[in-house]
């Protein structure tokens, strides 16, 4: 039987897909039937009015910079959004050319509008509406079955960039599993454990930036991406024009960060970090240094250091790093002579790298060697940076934290993985799966896009996805139809960032603490809801023992809750009735109750603090009993006095940090506990016909997430090969050739030193493509890059480069109440015919998938994804 007959012809589309009936949608074809209508008339608009317009304070997530923001709204739709003021990172109401684009993605065609359950095989791509009780009923099922049968630990939740932590923590803890995974180990593990490593409080820096004086960049594209990058720029530009900051990047390629800066190097990749021990050597040779820092709070010695940075030399740097000796002289004592309002920092060029977590560490050294460390103009941060329960309460009970653990979210390989804070292994889940390390019953996925945004994306991951032994269920929550949904069983279809509820937070550049609201601005198209609320409506389905702890309500319920100990007066004096209702009204709330904190380490313990506590004669460190009776370090005797000190084990900054070693020694190697130089194993000797093939982020795209906005996708669409001028010739390229790209696994160093292992394989050949070259003097010679966040072979008629075919809601026998389910119809017409990168228009397509040749390859330790240490090789084809 055809199983296609069962689709209605002519109403094909999921606007018009009565309950119980089948869609199909298929990758590269899904636009084909699942658009969205448009009325008789829906043309676009031609003027917005902003002064009628109702005006909703909200949060940003199309990047993870979630800046505050402004909204208008306007008949049921967010006509703009600009900067929230208040957010005190923003301060004005400028956004990105991202955030202008965000309210597009709530009108756009191929959003999921109904619960959508599998009825073909899995990947098929056949589909049948259900309701949302059916779809409660079916994941409660399994959950209650796995919970029954003693397994808990069976249920895991994979996310991206959630913001909705605490809830999806409960929602695991009340079941009693504790495999929440997520994707910081492919984003920004290496950079958060440095920083802990060394100053043992902060994940992320706060650089002082409108008051530094000079800025060190290894490796961050901060004028395109980073964390709060637009936050960044905007006070480096304001240092540079007010009192002529200097702005140095090294990067391997040409970013707009590296053409705004005063000067750029470029490193061969993953020698960031023998640049800085270089650079070290220099300050330290040279006495650049700031000694009574040193003296008092950094771990080792001066003298240990000095001894270890011997033979660090500019020119054994300049070796590895191709940076000439006399530039990271000159460059080194520059930094250091206009200490202490300088800042080196760090971002994923230098973090995802085999050897990332050291060199991470190196670039912080620098900042402790000419103690900028916490000083005004300097590598700042601050302390009050997560959603803590003491501030933020929440609903009660709350389910106690699972005292299982599993190789899926803890695996012991990494034993730095999760020793600060939960920051996993994503990417080996899948082949932990495949390998019988871990079993699975439910697999919830959420704001993720493993099989684009992952390496291996198309072959471990959707092989995986696809094995119904290794995911039995899969329930997928995604806004549009992406590769994810597209393998799973069950389809949740989500609000937007614009849509739903949240509280959210995040570093502060003005270095006080603040948070702001998320708020709906519109309702969610269709019978689509918001997934924190599923969550909930879930674990209330689940036994009595769970259900007790969703009593609170809805979402809306659960951060009125976590704003209960806000203010209710407002900063211009206005009353509202509580905290939520201040949230509500600016978006946003800053304490500024507290000092910045500058020199926090020299904050002297007060005679409360010191009360019982005891001083260790041999280092100085300061003990005392916890709560629990345990003794635990509270400071440090500096100079005679008892002080604060940091929140490392020897409340120093720990250039050496024995840890390190400890853990290494579990793993079965020798690991010095220094931020010492290791070469990537697979660039040692590397032929001449090898290259290193990067990949980088766009200023206006964002990973798996704005590929479905128009406006983006229309600016680039496209991603060819970045290839050196100077090797383009030897290959006989110019640009607009076909090159074919072949990438290879990574390789092990000599057996005689485990530490040096590849996670998979060594050296074999991982897959090829062929794609167009864009030959650039902005580029390492020996590096060729091609952007992520393109090639997707689904996600809509943006993002897959179609055009969707426009249709009349007469002509589809689409009655005007079921036209109605779907809220007004988009005003963004030329969505139809518009899409002119279209190949069939003669347009370009959609770019390459690079991910689907990116090996799977977690650093030693920390286990962070080593993205940009690839090798390749070339054919001209
Ligand atoms: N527009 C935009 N903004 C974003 C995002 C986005 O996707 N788009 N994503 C957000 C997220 S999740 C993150 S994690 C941040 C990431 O923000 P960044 O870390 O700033 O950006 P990336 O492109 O990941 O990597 C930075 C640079 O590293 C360079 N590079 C590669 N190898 C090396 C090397 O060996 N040495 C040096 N010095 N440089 C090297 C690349 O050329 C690239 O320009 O951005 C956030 N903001
Ligand atoms: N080659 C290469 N790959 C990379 C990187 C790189 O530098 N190079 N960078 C890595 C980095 S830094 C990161 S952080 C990861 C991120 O990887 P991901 O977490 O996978 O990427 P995102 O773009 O944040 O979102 C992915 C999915 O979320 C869905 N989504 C968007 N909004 C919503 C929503 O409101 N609700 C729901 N339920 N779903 C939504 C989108 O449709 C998309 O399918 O990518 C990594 N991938
Ligand atoms: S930087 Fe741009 S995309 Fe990212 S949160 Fe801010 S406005 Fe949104
Ligand atoms: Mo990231």
């Amino acid at each position: 039987m055809d199983r296609r007959g069962f689709i209605k012809s002519g109403i094909g589309s999921m606007a018009g897909l009565g309950l119980g009936e089948t869609i199909l949608l298929t990758p590269n074809a899904a636009q084909a039937l699942n658009y969205r209508p448009l009325a008789n008339g829906d043309q676009r608009k031609v003027k917005n009015d902003y002064r009628t317009a109702k005006r909703v304070t909200s949060v940003c997530l199309n990047c993870s910079t979630v800046c505050g923001i402004e909204a208008f709204v306007q008949d049921g739709k967010v006509i703009k959004i600009r900067g929230n003021p208040l957010d005190p990172n923003m301060g004005s109401h400028m956004t990105c050319a991202k955030g202008q684009s965000a309210p597009t993605i709530n009108d756009y065609p191929e959003r999921l509008l109904y619960p959508l359950k599998r009825v073909g095989a899995r990947g098929e791509g056949l589909w049948k509406r259900i309701s949302w009780d059916e779809a409660y009923a079916e994941v409660a099922e399994r959950i209650k079955a796995s919970i029954a049968s003693g397994h808990p630990e069976r249920v895991a939740l994979h996310q991206g960039r959630s913001r909705i932590d605490a809830e999806i923590n409960r929602f695991l803890s009340a079941i009693g599993t504790p495999v929440q995974l997520n994707h910081r180990a492919l984003c920004s593990s290496n950079k958060r454990a440095a920083n802990y490593v060394s100053l043992g409080e902060t994940d992320w820096e706060s650089i002082d930036a409108e008051r530094c004086k000079y800025f060190l960049n290894f490796g961050a594209n901060f004028y395109e991406a980073h964390q709060g990058g637009l936050h960044l720029v905007s006070r480096i530009v304001k240092a540079r024009f007010d009192h002529g900051a200097k702005l140095v990047t090294f990067d391997v390629r040409l970013s707009n960060t590296a053409g705004r800066s005063d000067e750029w190097h470029q490193p061969f990749p993953g020698t960031d970090g023998a640049v800085a021990l270089a650079m070290a050597h220099v300050i330290v040779r040279e006495n650049e240094i700031d000694h009574d820092f040193i003296d008092k709070f950094v771990q080792p010695g001066l003298e240990t250091i000095r001894g270890w940075l011997a033979p660090c030399t500019p020119a054994w740097a300049a070796k590895l790093s191709g940076i000439a000796a006399a530039d990271i002289e000159r460059l080194a004592l520059e930094f250091a002579r206009k200490r202490p309002a300088v800042a080196a920092f760090t971002n994923r060029g230098t973090g995802a790298h085999y050897n990332g977590f050291n060199s991470e560490r190196a670039v912080v050294m620098l900042n402790a060697l000419v103690g900028s460390v916490a000083r005004p103009g300097g590598y700042c941060y601050g302390l009050e940076e997560k959603l803590s329960a003491s501030r933020y309460p929440l609903p009660q009970p709350a389910p106690p934290s699972p005292k299982i653990r599993t190789d899926l979210e803890d695996p012991q390989e990494w034993p730095l993985a999760n020793r600060w804070q939960k920051m996993k292994v994503g990417q080996i889940v899948y082949d932990y799966l495949r390998q019988g390390r871990a079993k699975l019953d439910v697999y919830l996925s959420y704001t993720i896009a493993s099989p684009m945004t992952w390496p291996e994306g198309r072959s471990t991951t959707v092989e995986v996805l696809k094995d119904e032994k290794l995911i039995p269920f899969h329930a997928c929550s995604d806004v549009v139809y992406s590769e994810m949904a597209h393998y799973a069983d069950l389809i949740l279809p989500d609000a937007t960032f614009l849509e739903r509820w949240g509280l959210d937070i995040r570093n502060n550049l003005e270095l006080t603490h603040f948070v702001t609201l998320r708020q709906p601005l519109v309702p969610p198209p269709g019978e689509a809801r918001s997934f924190a609320d599923v969550l909930f409506d879930i674990g209330r389905r689940l036994g009595p023992e769970q259900a007790k702890y969703f009593q609170f309500g809805s979402h809306e319920d659960f951060v009125r809750i976590q704003c209960s100990k806000l203010p209710a007066t407002g900063p211009d004096g206005k009353q509202f009735k509580d905290g939520f209702e201040y949230m509500k009204h600016y978006g946003v709330y800053v304490d500024t109750s507290q000092p910045k904190p500058y020199e926090v380490f020299q904050k002297p313990l007060s005679g409360k603090q010191l009360d019982g506590s005891r001083v260790d004669a041999a280092s100085g460190v300061i003990y005392r009993p916890n709560d629990k009776g345990k003794d635990s370090a509270i400071g440090l005797m500096a100079g005679g006095a008892p002080v604060r000190g940091f929140a490392t084990p020897s409340r120093k900054f720990e250039v050496y940090a024995p840890e390190v070693t400890m853990v290494a020694k579990t793993r079965g190697f020798d690991d010095d506990g220094m931020p010492t130089f290791v070469q990537i194993p697979s660039h040692r000797n590397l032929p001449a016909d090898r290259f290193i093939l990067s990949t980088f982020k766009w200023n206006v795209h964002t990973q798996g997430r704005t590929a479905s906005q128009k406006y983006l996708t229309e600016i680039v669409h496209d991603n060819p090969m970045w290839i050196n001028v100077a090797t383009a010739k030897k290959l006989g390229l110019k640009s607009g050739d076909m090159v074919e790209l072949t990438t290879y696994r990574p390789l092990s160093g000599p057996a005689d030193q485990p530490g040096l292992q590849a996670y998979r394989g060594n050296g074999e050949k991982l897959g090829s493509a062929r794609m167009r070259v864009f030959v650039t003097r902005g580029i390492h010679p020996r590096v060729v890059a091609v952007s992520n966040s393109l090639g997707w072979i689904s996600g809509g008629r943006a993002a897959e480069g179609r055009n969707g075919r426009r249709v009349e809601v007469a002509a589809q026998g689409i009655g005007p109440e079921a036209a109605k389910a779907f809220g007004p119809a988009p005003a963004i017409d030329d969505l139809n015919a518009g899409v002119w990168w279209d190949k069939k228009n003669g347009g370009r397509g959609n770019g390459v998938n690079i991910n689907a040749l990116l090996p799977i390859n977690p650093q030693p330790l920390v286990g962070m994804q080593a993205w940009f240490d690839t090798v390749c090789s070339l054919r001209k084809v």
